[in-house]
C-alpha cells in the first residue's frame, strides 16, 4: 500500500513537471513569466518560411508575441512608390496567426530602410508637406488595412528622437514638419481602430530622451489622438541602463497612463568600438582581434557574466512587471542577432538566450531563476 501510494506521488509529481515543463526538461518562457509579461521575439523570414525549423521551434515553444524583424519595413514592402510587396509580411503574419499569437507590426514610419524615392517626385524633388502626407496616408492604410484585426499593435513611429531629446533631423521632418509623427498616429488609428499603437526608440532610459517621449506623449493625447504604449528597444548592455534610470523612465511613461514595452532586447558582451576610437590605423588587424575577442566560442567564464547580467536585467523588469506588459528579444539565436554586424562587420556576438546551435544558454537559466526564486 504504502509502495503505491510512494508510486502515486511519483506519478502524479512526473505528470505536474510534464505539464510545467511541456515535455522536456527546460521550461517555456511564456509560461515562466505568465504572471508578469508576454515573451516575443522579432522574427526574420527564415524562420516563419520554414527555412530555419529550429529557430520556428524556439519561438512557438517559448513566445507568445511576435514581431517583424525587417519585412514590414517601408523599403520591404513598399519598394518603389506605386508598387508594394506583401509576400513575406504576408508569411509572417500567417505565422503568428497559426500559432495563436500577438503580433506587432514594425514599423509605419522610420528614417531608415526606406528608398529615397519615397520622400520624392518623379523628377527627384523632395515632396511638399501635402504630397508626403498623401503618401504618408496610402502607405499607412494600406500596410494597417490589410492586416487589420490580424497584427494586433504597430509600432507606428520608430527613432523620431535624439539622445538630446530633440526631432531627429529626417525626410520626415524636413518634407512634412514635427507633427508627421501625429499625423502618422491619427493615420494608423483610421486605418484600424481596434490596433494598439506604439511610440518606439532606443536609450529611452537617459533622461533627455526620456523627458522628450514624455512631451512626445502628451502631446498626441492633447490632441486627442490614441497611443497605446512606449516601446524601449532594449539594446543593452554590461553597464547600462542603470536600474534607475530604468525605473525612472518606466514610472514616468506608467504615470501618463500607458503601457511600456521592452521591444527589442539583447544584451551585447562584446568590447565596445567607442573604447577603441582614435585606434592607428596601422594596428587594424590588431583591433580587430580586440573587438572580436572570441571568434569561435564564448569562454565559459563569460557565460557566466553575461548570465548574470541578464538576471539583473531580468529582476529589474520583473519587479517593474505591473507596468510592463511585454519583453520581445531581437532575435532568436545568436548567430542571426544584427549585432554581428554592428557596429562592426564579422564578429561573433552572443546577445540572445539561444546559442548558435539553438542550445539555452547559462542566460537562460538565469533568467528563470529570477522568478521561480
Ligand atoms: O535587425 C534589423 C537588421 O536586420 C537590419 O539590417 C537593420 C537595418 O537598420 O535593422 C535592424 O533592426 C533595427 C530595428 O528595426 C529598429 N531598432 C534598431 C534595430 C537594430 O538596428
Amino acid at each position: 500500500m504504502k509502495a503505491l501510494t510512494l508510486f502515486g506521488i511519483l506519478v502524479a509529481g512526473a505528470i505536474s513537471i510534464g505539464v510545467l515543463y511541456s515535455g522536456d526538461s527546460q521550461p517555456a518562457l511564456k509560461d515562466v513569466f505568465k504572471e508578469q509579461f508576454m515573451i516575443g521575439a522579432a522574427l526574420n523570414d527564415a524562420v516563419v518560411s520554414g527555412k530555419d525549423v529550429n529557430a520556428a521551434e524556439i519561438v512557438t515553444k517559448h513566445c507568445n508575441t511576435i514581431t517583424a524583424e525587417n519585412v514590414m519595413k517601408w523599403a520591404l514592402i513598399h519598394p518603389e512608390p506605386n508598387q508594394y510587396d506583401f509576400a513575406a509580411a504576408d508569411r509572417f503574419v500567417e505565422f503568428g496567426v497559426k500559432h495563436k499569437m500577438f503580433i506587432v507590426g514594425h514599423t509605419l514610419v522610420w528614417h531608415a530602410q526606406i528608398p529615397d524615392a519615397a520622400f520624392t517626385d518623379n523628377a527627384g524633388k523632395l515632396l511638399n508637406r501635402e504630397a508626403m502626407l498623401v503618401r504618408l496616408k496610402d502607405h499607412i492604410s494600406t500596410v494597417v488595412g490589410r492586416y487589420k484585426g490580424r497584427v494586433k499593435g504597430w509600432d507606428v513611429v520608430n527613432e523620431a528622437l535624439t539622445d538630446e531629446g530633440e526631432f531627429r533631423d529626417t525626410k520626415w521632418r524636413q518634407t512634412i514638419g514635427d507633427d508627421f509623427v501625429a499625423k502618422a498616429f491619427e493615420y494608423a488609428h483610421q486605418a484600424d481602430p481596434d490596433a494598439e499603437l506604439y511610440y518606439n526608440d532606443f536609450s529611452l532610459e537617459k533622461p533627455a530622451k526620456r523627458d522628450a517621449v514624455v512631451r512626445l506623449v502628451k502631446d498626441l493625447k492633447a490632441k486627442g489622438l490614441r497611443i497605446d504604449g512606449v516601446g524601449i528597444q532594449g539594446h543593452w548592455g554590461m553597464d547600462y541602463p542603470t536600474r534607475e534610470n530604468f525605473d525612472a523612465f518606466v514610472d514616468a511613461v506608467a504615470a501618463l497612463g500607458v503601457k511600456v514595452m521592452v521591444t527589442e532586447l539583447d544584451l551585447d558582451i562584446l568590447p565596445s568600438v567607442s573604447d577603441y576610437q582614435g585606434a592607428d590605423v596601422s594596428m587594424r588587424a590588431e583591433l580587430q582581434k580586440k573587438l572580436n575577442p572570441f571568434p569561435d566560442s564564448l569562454p565559459d567564464s563569460m557565460q557566466q557574466v553575461h548570465a548574470n547580467r541578464y538576471a539583473e536585467l531580468f529582476s529589474m523588469l520583473v519587479s517593474q512587471s505591473k507596468n510592463i506588459n511585454r519583453v520581445t528579444f531581437w532575435g532568436v539565436y545568436d548567430k542571426t542577432s544584427w549585432l554581428n554586424n554592428w557596429p562592426v562587420p564579422g564578429r561573433t556576438s552572443y546577445p540572445l538566450l539561444f546559442d548558435r546551435n539553438y542550445q539555452a544558454k547559462p542566460a537562460f537559466d538565469a533568467i528563470v531563476k529570477v522568478v521561480q526564486k
